[in-house]
């Protein structure tokens, strides 16, 4: 059966209701047929009301990703050159290693509606209910493997950069890989590698991003400490625009970063909000604070300690500390 077809008798009907009979006789199917047709529609996202005795009703359709108007117009060379876009995934970046090891090209993107298990580091989880952006780029930089943790610096310069332009909200990226306005999260990102010897073999950039985001759809404990692009500025964003800003500053920074990669390196420093802030890092080896001074051309951060030596971060947690 046509999904389209269903939801445009759904759609066009006045009076609101259209009996589960009307509707197979018009499809040519069983009555059963429908209703497996609708609860598919429902899982998509579309609301449709069931009154036994007067039929379904659509109440409402899902704000979706429009992929068609994406690609119109998106001035890009190598990210997105193409794109994958489902309805739900387990983890985009999961999906996206996948399709990088079975041989997708450079730029490819992932998008998903939603996601089931996305991840964050650490084995930590990327709450992802519809209305947000999921999306992972598999890269094949020609770089060796120590210089990887650039490729995160890199797209979150382009996450930063996107947001401020199509919002003009002051996203800012707290070290390594974290999104920030006001100083709550709005995104996050998530680099995974698969390396041969000390080459990279591909890298996958997973973004989020709370666009529409109710704070309420959020887990206890998370809900406090993050925000999204609407909380921010008010009213619903269209995902699609800003997707493709996205897009586009990943692959102007992407270039940027094969070329001549001190100028990602000036760009993150003029978008982060770490340097200069007395901060805690907590890492593998237990936590300490001090001052975030730098970071260095692979992406390290530099702490300078209340003794006067400096400690070179490779991995951790940070957490700006008030002053
Ligand atoms: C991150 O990890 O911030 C990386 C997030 C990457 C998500 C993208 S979505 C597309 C792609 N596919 C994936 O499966 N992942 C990527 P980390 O720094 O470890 O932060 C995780 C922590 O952020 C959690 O432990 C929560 O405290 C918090 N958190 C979880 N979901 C959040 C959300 N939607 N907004 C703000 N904070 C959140």
């Amino acid at each position: 059966m046509d999904k389209s077809h269903l939801l445009r008798l759904l759609g066009s009907a006045s009076a609101g209701y259209v009996s589960g009979a009307d509707l197979a006789a018009a499809l040519g199917v069983s009555r059963t047929a429908v209703w497996k047709q609708i609860r598919l529609l429902e899982r998509d996202g579309y609301r449709i009301e069931a009154v036994p005795s007067k039929g379904y009703r659509l109440t409402s359709v899902p704000d979706r990703i429009d992929i068609g108007r994406l690609r119109t117009g998106l001035a890009t060379a190598v990210v997105g050159r193409e794109i994958s876009y489902v309805e739900s995934s387990v983890s985009t970046n999961t999906l996206a290693m996948g399709m990088a090891t079975d041989g997708a090209p450079d730029g490819t993107v992932v998008i998903a509606e939603t996601q089931t298990g996305g991840k964050g580091r650490l084995g930590r989880t990327w709450a992802s209910p519809r209305g947000n952006l999921f999306l992972s780029v598999i890269l094949r930089p020609s770089l060796p493997t120590h210089r990887a943790p650039i490729i995160t610096l890199m797209g979150a310069v382009a996450v930063a950069a996107a947001i401020r332009t199509y919002t003009g909200l002051n996203a800012g990226i707290k070290w390594p890989n974290d999104i920030l306005i006001g100083g709550r999260k709005a995104g996050g990102l998530l680099t995974e590698m698969s390396a041969e010897q000390d080459r990279i073999r591909h890298v996958v950039l997973g973004i989020g991003v709370n666009v529409n985001l109710d704070r309420a759809e959020l887990p206890d404990g998370v809900a406090e400490t993050a925000t999204s692009l609407a909380a921010e500025q008010g009213g619903t964003l269209d995902r699609t625009t800003l997707l493709r800003a996205v897009l586009e500053e990943l692959d102007r920074w992407y270039a940027c970063l094969l070329g001549d990669e001190t100028a990602v390196l000036e760009a993150w420093k003029a978008l982060n909000v770490t340097l200069g802030r007395a901060i805690a890092v907590s890492g593998q080896d237990g936590t300490f604070t001090g001052i975030a001074t730098d970071i260095d051309t692979e992406g390290r951060l530099l702490v300078l300690l209340t003794d006067g030596t400096t400690r070179t971060v490779a991995a951790g947690d940070v957490t700006i500390l008030k002053r």
